[in-house]
């Protein structure tokens, strides 16, 4: 075995990736990444929580996240010694490997959220402090059950770290609202933004004002179309393709420079290496890196020259969505939802609207990620769909009609946007005068990367029950583990969009 790594629902034979990631991910970067952790772990140990270590522990988790840093000499600035031994984890009891897991991925994935609140200045003690007590509870030799406290303890402060994102991003540039979005691609110069960073966009935003550049958000920056203060600025004019895992096949030869603000980056086509521009936290070999100034700008120029070098499409370009929809509409946070409250409330009550979904999370490559497609398109006509991160584009392009104004399929956002989701049903089931597991509505997850893990620990921290969970479940989860979440939560596996959604409408 040359290296390990299952931290992602596409890992090799369900089971882990040992000659190299499933992701593209290499040997040498494998281990470099896992140096970088146990480098994390000891600095968690021994230090006091303080500003420049916090945001040096927050961006170390962040860049081993799945699809981020493909780059060895980037990571090696990350790896200070001494390093702890990973192996203590990777070679332990399978139970306890796998709570350690639960909490080492979760944090990889409230790191993102805490990495996007800084970056507009937005921190929390008690999320900093969690970064290091959750780290060096990974070297400890603690119990199961302690374990398990500190799995549920991470769903707990992840949910504290998405409400500060959502306020620092509705603080920064207001509250999302209903917008539609093209799926056309204007002719003339052009940039792609892909990831989750709405600070970057923004600074891109001002950098390109009158420059005769348009700008088009690709996967998760799909809902910055719908912030007043990022949507004001005429030269963000649609969206650009469909979820992460096409983005070879959507970015072959594209006659525009594409800027990756976060994951999810796969291995980089020399067809478009030379128009791929990277910042933050996310590197590949021998693609441009934006850097931060000490003022914390980034001078988008080289992005921006390259657009105009290349021009963009001579004629506009129809690019639909899988389905064929031409035009997506976002913005459906939870302040927009719970303004409608009251119209929600009466439809349940006078038996216009039966059912609340959730179909969220991540999209990939699996064949059977086709199941939420078909699961949206049969979900019946008196039912609404809530929608959140990257899964969506396997239905967001359709019309699924509305209920007494209401559109039927609601996006509130990016993934960490789960939160608008959470503050719905905490909302509806206050009105109703109930618990959240009593309310017509069930959760259906699809998950890819440690983001999603940390969702769900969050959900699980709630109590909510039922979850269905797909496609497939985690590597990292062992039978016992399992046996407990199955128990406690009444967690499931995904089955067929028919036999799942009879089981939950009875
Ligand atoms: Fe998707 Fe990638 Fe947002 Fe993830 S683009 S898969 S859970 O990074 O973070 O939903
Ligand atoms: Fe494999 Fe996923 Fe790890 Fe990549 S991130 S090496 S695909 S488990």
């Amino acid at each position: 075995m040359s290296m390990f790594c299952f931290q992602c629902e596409q890992t090799a034979k369900g089971q882990g990736c040992t000659v190299c990631g499933v992701c593209g991910k290499k040997e040498d970067t494998a281990h470099l990444q896992d140096d970088v952790i146990s480098s994390l772990i000891e600095i968690a140990s021994v230090n006091k929580p303080n500003d420049e270590t916090t945001k040096f522990i927050i961006d170390g988790l962040f860049t081993t996240i799945t699809n981020a840093n493909f780059d060895n000499d980037a990571l090696k600035t990350m790896i200070k010694n001494p390093k702890y031994d990973m192996n203590n984890i990777w070679g332990a009891n399978e139970d306890i490997r796998s709570l350690k897991s639960l909490i080492l991925f979760g944090i990889k994935g409230m790191a993102a959220y805490a990495h996007h609140a800084w970056a507009l200045g937005y921190k929390n003690e008690e999320v900093n402090n969690f970064f290091y007590e959750a780290l060096s509870s990974l070297s400890k030799d603690l119990s199961a059950d302690d374990l398990l406290k500190l799995v549920l303890k991470t769903g707990e402060v992840n949910l504290k770290c998405m409400e500060m994102l959502d306020k620092a991003n509705t603080e920064s540039y207001g509250n999302p609202e209903p917008t539609q979005v093209t799926k056309n691609i204007e002719k003339g110069p052009f940039i792609i933004v892909t990831g989750h960073d709405l600070h970057d966009l923004k600074m891109l935003l001002e950098q390109t004002k009158d420059k005769g550049v348009n700008i088009y958000t690709h996967g998760e920056m799909l809902p910055a179309h719908a912030y007043p203060e990022l949507k004001k600025y005429p030269q963000l004019k649609g969206n650009f393709g469909t979820a992460w895992q096409n983005q070879q096949k959507e970015f072959d030869n594209v006659p525009a420079a594409i800027l990756y603000t976060t994951n999810c980056l796969m291995p980089v086509k020399p067809s478009y290496k030379d128009r791929v521009f990277t910042t933050a936290v996310v590197h590949y070999p021998e693609c441009f890196y934006i850097k931060e100034d000490e003022n914390g700008n980034k001078d988008f120029s080289p992005v921006i020259n390259k657009a105009l070098e290349l021009g963009g499409y001579s004629e506009d370009k129809k690019m639909p969505g899988i389905n064929g929809g031409e035009t997506l509409t976002v913005g459906f946070g939870h302040h927009t939802v719970l303004g409608v409250a009251d119209k929600v409330i009466d439809a349940v009550k006078s038996g216009a609207l039966k059912h609340i979904f959730l179909v969220g999370g991540c999209d990939g490559a699996k064949p059977g990620r086709n199941y939420y497609t078909e699961f949206v398109k049969q979900t019946p006509a008196d039912a609404l769909v809530l929608t959140c991160a990257c899964g969506k584009y396997r239905f967001n392009d359709m019309d699924l009609g509305n209920i007494g104004g209401i559109p039927r399929l609601l996006d509130m956002g990016q993934c960490n946007d789960a939160y608008s989701a959470i503050k719905v049903a905490v909302e509806l089931s206050k009105a109703f005068n109930c618990t959240v597991n009593e309310l017509p509505l069930s959760i259906v997850l699809s998950w890819y990367e440690q983001k999603a893990v940390c969702i769900l620990l969050t959900l699980l921290y709630l109590g909510i029950k039922n979850i269905k969970l797909g496609p497939s479940l985690p590597a990292f989860v062992s039978p016992n583990v399992l046996d407990i979440l199955v128990k406690n939560f009444n967690i499931a596996p995904t089955t067929t969009p028919e036999q799942d959604l009879k089981e939950i409408l009875g």
